[in-house]
């Protein structure tokens, strides 16, 4: 398993975000070609056993790759999820293969949307705390993430 991790921190931060959160999370992790930014997670109601990452991947390859799995603290159950709509309801469903990471661009896993689902979670994580995850893609291999744990209410919008 290759590990690398690099991190520097995001050139385009406003003043605003560094307020808001800890610069220790405004971060973007450089692993082979690919780089990942900001993970992020929101605390589900208390009881919940589910919930849910969220963090942007660009690549830039020559080359597609793909996210195949992941792991996290939080959770025995990782899976790669996306919405769909079925009827007049939005529900989500595991990518089956993994998620594509074309070469030369960005896919933003966020609410509503992509993104990692963590499963038969027994204790939601608190807010303003971090935990660690992996995430596996089929090219790059392994890297090691740390997920921001924020407010659900601030993230309404996000
Ligand atoms: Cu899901």
């Amino acid at each position: 398993m290759k590990l690398i991790k690099e991190i520097a921190f995001a050139s385009a931060l406003t003043l605003a975000s560094l307020v808001a959160m800890p610069s220790a999370f405004a971060h973007e992790i450089k692993f082979g070609d690919l780089v990942i930014s900001h993970p992020w997670s929101r605390q589900s109601p208390m009881g919940a056993d589910v919930s849910a990452g969220f963090l942007k991947i660009t690549n830039n390859g020559a080359a597609d790759d793909k996210l195949v799995s992941g792991t996290a603290e939080i959770a025995p159950v990782v899976q790669i999820h996306d919405m769909k709509m079925d009827g007049d309801m939005m529900k989500m469903f595991e990518i089956e293969g993994g998620l594509v990471i074309p070469a030369g661009q960005t896919v933003e896993l966020k609410p509503k949307a992509k993104h990692i689902m963590f499963m038969k979670v027994a204790k939601q994580p608190a807010v303003d705390t971090s935990f660690k995850g992996t995430l596996t893609f089929e090219k790059a291999g392994t890297v090691e993430i740390e997920y921001e744990v924020v407010d659900p209410q601030a993230t309404m919008d996000h």
